[in-house]
């Protein structure tokens, strides 16, 4: 039942959505304004019908919790989400000296002999990252990202503040209040000092009957490879938010501005939408943490996920 919202979205946007051009030249199908709905009483929203990588959508959440903006904490786990952000302030540095790297995204999907050469670069990246603290403190840092405007907000007075830490003491002190607001869109960061506009750029929870839910607003959503990620990832945070408050997981709330299924994900789409959704799994964690800043990879624990087998696409860079 729960997944029905996702596949719901995914038919009404090929049959309804307009095709409109986008920054990548890809093209898509797309609509403005829809909203999903997700009783996380029901099972954990994590498709089944085609596997999603739960490991990498946790790690990151983790990172974002924890403030962190490098992406040596996401290495470190095996999670490669962020590397592109970081590699092209590496390539585009005073200090680099390899092949040219321009428009890596690009290239390594359609020139063989140039992927092979930007896979040997991005190794050695990846391992200078892992076993050089200098150069992760200097290339690994993505800067005004999720991480940083959660924990770190600075404000024109030049003080910081926590908005995930604020909003975690107003959901125990004053549940009812209309105000559980954190915000990742700082317009004085965008774009300048981003390695890419916030997608998911605010969030807001609610109390009610004892239960947690959460209201997400996401600007733009890549239907096929990005929305399964975001809503896995917001379910999450409401439950470790929710264990820490003592409550029950309500409600997730998908808002999405512009939603869309890029035309090279069409054929995909389809065959996801052919496939019959399976039990949806639940989520486990850890009872001893109590703090959502102090949760790890092995507190956090997925069960009953058996899905159908996972579907490739191209990602529009
Ligand atoms: N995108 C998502 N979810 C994310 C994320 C990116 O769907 O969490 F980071 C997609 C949306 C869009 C592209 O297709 O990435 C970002 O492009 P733009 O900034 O032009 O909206």
């Amino acid at each position: 039942k729960n997944e029905q919202a996702y596949l719901d979205l995914c038919r009404h946007v090929m049959k309804e959505g307009t095709e409109k051009s986008d920054r990548t030249g890809t093209g898509t199908l797309s609509v403005f304004g829809h909203q999903m709905r997700f009783n996380l009483q029901e099972g954990f929203p994590l498709l089944t019908t085609k596997r999603i990588p739960f490991r990498l959508i946790a790690s990151e959440l983790l990172w974002f919790i924890k403030g962190d903006t490098n992406i040596r904490y996401l290495l470190k786990h095996n999670n490669n989400i962020w590397n592109e952000w970081a590699f092209q302030s590496w390539v585009e540095s005073e200090e680099y000296e390899g092949p040219d790297m321009t428009d890596f995204g690009r290239r390594s999907q359609t020139d063989e002999v140039f992927k092979e050469r930007y896979d040997e670069q991005m190794r050695s990246f990846k391992e200078r990252i892992l076993t050089e603290e200098d150069f992760a403190e200097k290339y690994g840092n993505l800067g005004a990202v999720y991480g940083k405007q959660w924990r770190d907000w600075k404000t024109s007075q030049g003080e910081t503040i926590d908005q995930l830490k604020k909003v975690i003491d107003g959901i125990k002190n004053n549940p009812d209040s209309r105000r559980h607001i954190v915000t990742a869109w700082n317009p004085e960061d965008v774009p300048s000092n981003m390695a890419l506009p916030p997608c998911h750029t605010m969030f807001q929870f609610y109390v009610a009957d004892g239960k947690l839910s959460c209201q997400l607003y996401q600007r733009s959503g890549d239907i096929f490879l990005g929305v399964p990620f975001n809503i896995a990832s917001y379910a999450l945070l409401t439950h470790l938010i929710a264990h820490e408050c003592e409550l029950e997981p309500g409600e997730f709330i998908h808002t999405l501005g512009d939603a869309h299924i890029y035309t090279n994900h069409v054929e995909q789409i389809n065959k996801q939408l052919s496939r019959q959704p399976k039990g949806l799994p639940t989520l486990s964690l850890n009872k001893e943490i109590v703090s959502v800043f102090d949760f790890e990879m092995e507190d956090i624990k997925i069960e009953g996920y058996e899905p159908h087998p996972g579907i490739k696409a191209p990602v529009a860079v």
